[in-house]
């Protein structure tokens, strides 16, 4: 295919016409799925596909099973060791049957990306709960939006680090968010852990590159070369407490 004689045609060329040519990587388009699986047994779940080319990234969700009606903070989660924790809650820490938000952090580490429907998407929107989908009567979450991310997260993206986290569910099946399910959230103690815990959670995994995955022929399977790329932003994440949670009124009403 074209590639193949790109390819060839590059050997023949002289290293530095090479290194001259080379695309600046950080600037090319990517493009990487997640797909979403349930966090303390909440029966959701969903994909995400997401595009990024230089710091600007386009984030499609579809999720299904979340709680009806009711709005689900969704965010990038980097650090930790990149990943999602088991779905089962083996790794509470208060033994209390249910995995906080905070619990799950060494895994998929600290809110980087408020994935808000519109405005601020730093971690300052973190539960802004007026920003974040609600989810259709069918529990079904639908969310399509392109904007701009600071440089440590498009690098941290490029490299497969970055999480989806959706978050809010119903322990106690009563159709809304209330402490009787599970208590104070551990991210803000006006709020009940429904409303904060994480419900789904999906690690962002680089694409095959462009009909390759068909191909089926060849010796250099070429991954996305992830490794090449991130490790330099050693995200210090400094902790949670600092974000402005916004996420209030609506949710503590309740009724
Ligand atoms: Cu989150």
């Amino acid at each position: 295919m074209k590639y193949r004689k790109l390819a060839l045609l590059a050997f023949a060329l002289p290293a530095g016409v090479l290194t001259a040519a080379a695309p600046a990587s950080a600037e090319e388009a990517m493009t990487l799925h997640a797909d979403l699986t349930a966090l303390n047994d909440s029966g959701a779940h969903g994909t995400s596909t997401v595009t990024i080319e230089g710091t600007r990234v386009t984030v499609d969700i579809e999720s299904s099973g979340l709680l009806a009606d009711q709005p689900h903070a969704q965010h990038f989660h980097i650090g930790g060791t990149n990943m999602c924790p088991g779905p089962d809650v083996a790794d509470d820490i208060e033994d209390d049957d249910r995995l906080s938000t905070t619990e799950g952090q060494p895994f998929y580490g600290e809110i980087k990306t408020s994935l808000t429907t519109e405005g601020d998407t730093s971690p300052d929107s973190g539960l802004a709960v007026d920003r974040f989908p609600v989810a259709g009567a069918d529990g079904h979450v639908t969310y399509h939006r392109t904007f701009e991310v600071p440089e440590d997260v498009a690098s941290s993206i490029r490299a497969g680090e970055a999480v989806i986290v959706q978050h809010g569910l119903d322990y106690n099946g009563n159709g809304e968010y209330d402490a009787d399910g599970g208590g104070a959230s551990d991210l803000d103690p006006e709020l009940p852990a429904e409303a904060t815990d994480p419900a789904t959670c999906g690690k962002l995994t680089p694409a095959p590159e462009g009909g390759m995955a068909a191909g089926g022929g060849g010796a250099g399977s070429a991954g996305p070369d992830a490794l090449m790329l991130g490790s330099g932003a050693a995200l210090v994440a400094a902790a949670g407490a600092g974000a402005g949670f916004l996420f209030r009124r609506r949710m503590v009403q309740g009724h």
